[in-house]
């Protein structure tokens, strides 16, 4: 876009040196047919030079002999001669195809614009025009004819610069909303989103407590650490009781509740070290860093402070909870291996729901009474 708008610019800017400089060309134009005296035409070509940026300003004869110059010291000398002169080399690019210095002569019948410089499509350093125009000065009696060539070299530095400038500003101007738009769209991704992505992947959408992945990967570490400083852990698998049958009386959003109220009432439970995942359906997990006597309290404690406070329904309705719990502990033979520890807390969630349900089952302390 800066690019495309920079190209505009400067082939903007190219015109706009033309244009000045045939607006110049004719107004020096106007001077050579003013019928005035010669020496009023160098003042004019001297006063164009220092006014409107001119470089020089040449008026050639049809011989080929310059008439009158900004530069007083090229009168009466030969072009071919000027056009050897250090300081006139961009002169030499209106005559690039006229060898001799013959050719050099008759090239002057032609209108020729050329710019000049290392990079010509920028505008160039120079813009050099050769224009042939109507001769009729005061005592025309000096043998130099009725016509002429004109020939100005105008310094585009001032110009180009200032294009290139503008061509910047508007690179800049372009490119800053992008630059900063980005870094916007960067912090606004690692202060909001990444966490919220972070928090997607590790917490259960229905329930808002850990789901199976990250609770296994806790877990572990959580084990691995409680082995090294020998922290009793216990294991608990719960399941709410006849959760099909609150589905079938109340609807699958009224089973969604009570996934909800369940998981609330086993987070706020126990302590703040406790781990509490949901594995999937109605069927949860929790991690205590308690002995297993401690953990069969509390956790029978939750089972009917839950029974006592149902869900209530929007109509006014309520709907009774019960869990069966299974524990085991780092104590039984599963150590603080994690996978043993859910199996083993597995059977015993399955003999708590042989056993009628609505109840805690730990059979390690059964075996060991
Ligand atoms: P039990 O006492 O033996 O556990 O009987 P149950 O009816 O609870 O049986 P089970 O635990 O196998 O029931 C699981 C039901 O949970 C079956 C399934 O339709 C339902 N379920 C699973 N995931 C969801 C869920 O995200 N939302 C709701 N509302 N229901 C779910
Ligand atoms: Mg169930």
């Amino acid at each position: 876009m800066a690019l495309l708008a920079g190209s505009l610019v400067l082939s903007y800017n190219a015109r706009e040196i033309e244009r000045s400089a045939t607006n110049l060309e004719r107004i020096l134009s106007a001077s050579m047919t003013g019928y005035r005296p010669l020496h009023d035409l160098q003042r004019d070509l001297q006063r164009a030079a220092v006014n409107q940026g001119l470089e020089s300003a040449l008026v050639v004869d049809a011989r080929g002999v310059v008439l009158v110059a900004s530069n007083n010291a090229l009168v009466n000398l030969p072009l071919p001669h000027v056009l050897q002169l250090t300081g006139e080399q961009p002169l030499r690019a209106l005559f690039t195809d006229c060898p001799s210095k013959d050719g050099v002569v008759s090239c002057l019948n032609q209108d020729r614009r050329v710019f000049v410089g290392p990079l010509p499509w920028l505008g160039g350093d120079f813009l050099v025009t050769m224009r042939q125009s109507p001769l009729a000065l005061e005592g025309q009696g000096g043998g130099f004819g009725d016509r002429a060539t004109l020939i100005t070299v105008v310094n585009l530095d001032a110009q180009r610069n200032e294009a290139l400038t503008f061509v910047l500003l508007v690179f800049i101007a372009g490119t800053l909303p992008l630059i900063f738009g980005s870094l916007g769209l960067l912090l606004m991704l690692r202060r909001h989103l990444l966490p919220q992505l972070l928090n997607m992947a590790q917490i259960d959408a229905l329930s808002g407590i850990f789901n199976r992945r990250t609770f296994m990967e806790t877990a572990r570490e959580v084990l691995a650490k409680a082995r090294q400083v020998g922290v009793p852990c216990s294991m608990a698998l719960i399941d709410v009781d006849h959760f099909k049958a609150i589905n079938d009386n109340n609807g699958h959003e009224v089973g969604d509740q009570v996934i909800r109220h369940v998981s609330k009432f086993l987070a706020e439970a126990g302590r703040s070290t406790d781990l509490v995942g949901r594995l999937g359906g109605d069927e949860f997990i929790i991690l205590l860093q308690n002995p297993r006597d401690r953990a069969v309290q509390m956790l029978d404690r939750t089972r009917q402070q839950l029974q006592v406070s149902p869900l209530r329904k929007h109509d006014g309705g309520v709907v009774e909870v019960e869990l069966s719990v299974g524990v085991a502990s780092t104590a039984g033979a599963s150590g603080f291996d994690l996978e043993l520890l859910i199996a083993a807390a597995d059977g015993a969630l399955y003999v708590a729901k042989d056993r009628g349900r609505h109840q805690v089952v730990c059979l390690e302390m059964e075996d060991t009474q």
